[in-house]
């Protein structure tokens, strides 16, 4: 059952002119497992690109950032990418941030025995559209871990907005670990975005599974097709559900008519040139300290200091 906020955003969004879904609403337990499907994917470059630049870079990332900070991991899902930059960055606190907490609350269980020295907090919550860290959270030297290049999720102007709010909650000797996806080749993000075992379809097509749960919606699944395609004009890949066939939906409060051939846009995924991601981090108050990438240069991971 969806909060009165999300039932509102679900409500506004499927009865658009141009219907659309928050792609927030992908991430339930079973979106966030074929999220986790998704990353294993031969097509899906970006986790083993970036996971392949930590390995490579890992102890000078952790000089440039420093050691023993509080760690907060934004989208932590199965804390993994965390975990594995604890030897080399030991911070003092870790905060994993997540919107579906049952798959994180797990995770940090396993994760407690491995690093009994690291204090852990659990924190489930929809950092997208405000940000205000309990006071659980300690407040000197924040390092905010934000991999996985989600900052392309939002529009440019909200990460705009999204990384001045993370700015305002850096303190001064805080700074920003952030992984971004790198512009590139249609037909390498094309296929990232539509494999072959056609997960990120399924992944794409669960949202509906998880609307239909939120507000009582009655979207029959098979009724619809994923898009994942690149559109270079506006320099980000589009996903969008098309209806197969003509149909009516309802959900709880309202009701819509698809006629096939009707698309439900569900998420955007910018890519950025390196220098465009980091203007867009000094406009909002961060100064670039070091940028690491890969040979092909396909993906970067950048630290910034507040
Ligand atoms: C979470 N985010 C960075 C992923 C991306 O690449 O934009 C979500 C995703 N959507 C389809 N595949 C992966």
């Amino acid at each position: 059952m969806a909060n009165a906020h999300d039932a509102q955003e679900l409500h506004a969004g499927l009865g658009a002119a141009e219907p659309c879904i928050s792609p927030k609403f992908l991430y339930d337990a079973l979106g966030s497992k074929l999220f986790e499907a998704i990353c294993e994917l031969p097509e899906y470059y970006p986790t083993r690109t970036e996971a392949a630049i930590f390995e490579r870079h890992g102890a000078e990332i952790a000089r440039v950032a420093g050691t023993g900070a509080t760690m907060i991991d934004l989208g932590a899902g199965n804390c993994a990418k965390a975990a594995k930059l604890f030897p080399l960055l030991q911070p003092t606190q870790y905060v994993a941030v997540d919107i579906s907490s049952e798959f994180t609350h797990d995770a940090l269980a396993r994760l407690r025995q491995r690093f009994p020295q690291i204090a852990m907090e659990a924190l489930g919550m929809d950092f997208s559209n405000r940000f205000e860290l309990p006071e659980l959270v300690r407040a000197e030297r924040r390092l905010f871990f934000y991999p996985g290049s989600s900052l392309g999720n939002f529009t440019p102007e909200q990460a705009h907005e999204f990384l001045m709010r993370l700015r305002a909650q850096c303190g001064s000797d805080g700074g920003i670990l952030i992984g971004i996806d790198l512009a590139k080749d249609k037909a390498t993000l094309d296929a990232a975005y539509d494999d072959a075992l056609g997960v990120t379809a399924a992944f794409n097509l669960n949202i509906l599974r998880h609307v239909n749960q939120l507000v009582d919606a009655d979207f029959d699944i098979r009724q619809w097709r994923h898009h994942g395609f690149y559109n270079a004009a506006r320099g980000r890949i589009e996903m969008h559900l098309e209806a197969r066939t003509a149909q009516d939906v309802h959900w709880r409060g309202g009701a819509r008519r698809f006629e096939a051939g009707d698309c439900i846009h569900t998420e955007n995924s910018y890519k950025y040139q390196q220098a465009d991601a980091i203007k867009l981090l000094e406009r909002s108050g961060f100064e670039a300290t070091r940028v690491w990438t890969d040979p092909q240069r396909w993906f970067a991971v950048i630290h910034a200091q507040a």
